[in-house]
């Protein structure tokens, strides 16, 4: 039984050491420029551009082609789209598998719509793989997958949510914080799979603070944590150290935010996975 997993590249995940991988790229256009979202983009050139740049920018989301042509002709995928709350990802991941389905009888495909984005797909990712490495039946994962879904939770802070205003992917309450310099807006993807926004802290030291508490009142035990940033490793890093502080043992892995994410969560942003107890 040949497996693979497929996840839009708002995963930040670029690569699996032990299952078979692929990336569907969303896109990125920034004037007449766009940019697709794979391994081979400089995510710090097209931050670097993003800085100055006072035009329309938007982003696409792949087509069922692109990620059917991902499946390869694997007996089982497993797909893991960006939240279906903000992007059509998820739907193109739907069509894709019925197609798929349709076209190939006896393989399965598995979409999950993660109602989140960036890290927290990436923790849903490593624990596909951990399950198909240690030899889960399909049916087992996607049952547990989904159960394990529900422990995961994304919490982020954002220097500016210009992008996300622009592209209309936040409430008006958030759109109007557009432009609010040295204000941090610090939230979490919300169960419906939008952002909520929670505070409003001055500076990265306030706003991780805040993530802390927010982490704790979600039930943060100390779990494995993902840490995404954008231009940011000193947050990453300072983050990560008050995460020791309240478990030296936690599992706690930083990672450069890829196009999609840089996009939205804009220089200098951050956005934190973990699991709950
Ligand atoms: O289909 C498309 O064009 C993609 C649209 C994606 C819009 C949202 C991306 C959010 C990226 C920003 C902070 C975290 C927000 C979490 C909300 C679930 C990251």
């Amino acid at each position: 039984m040949q497996y693979k997993i497929v996840a839009d590249s708002s995963s930040d995940v670029r690569r699996l050491e032990h299952v078979d991988f692929a990336s569907a790229p969303l896109k990125i256009t920034v004037g007449d420029t766009t940019y697709v979202d794979d391994n081979d983009l400089n995510v710090g050139e097209l931050t670097q551009t993003l800085r100055t740049f006072k035009g329309r920018s938007i982003t696409a989301c792949p087509s069922p082609e692109d990620w059917l042509e991902r499946f390869g002709d694997a007996d089982r995928v497993f797909c893991v789209a960006i939240t279906s709350t903000l992007s059509g990802s998820c739907n193109a991941a739907r069509l894709a598998a019925r197609d798929y389905e349709n076209a190939h009888p006896g393989r399965k495909v598995f979409v999950i719509d993660t109602l989140s984005t960036g890290p927290e797909m990436a923790l849903i990712i490593e624990k596909l793989e951990e399950m198909i490495c240690e030899g889960c039946d399909y049916e087992t994962i996607c049952h547990d997958i989904m159960a394990y879904l529900k422990k995961t939770k994304l919490t982020f802070m954002l220097q500016s949510v210009r992008n996300l205003a622009n592209n209309g992917r936040v409430n008006s309450a958030v759109a109007a914080l557009v432009g609010l310099l040295g204000i941090r807006i610090v939230g979490i993807a919300s169960d419906h799979g939008d952002l909520q926004q929670m505070a409003k802290s001055r500076g990265d030291k306030r706003a991780m603070a805040d993530m802390i508490k927010i982490m704790k009142d979600l039930g943060y035990k100390g779990g494995k944590v993902l840490i995404h940033h954008c231009e940011n490793l000193p947050a990453a890093e300072a983050f990560k150290q008050k995460l020791l502080e309240i478990n030296p043992l936690a599992k706690i892995t930083i990672d450069t935010a890829g196009g999609l994410c840089s996009f939205y969560a804009e220089d200098g942003g951050m956005l934190v996975g973990f699991e709950t107890a």
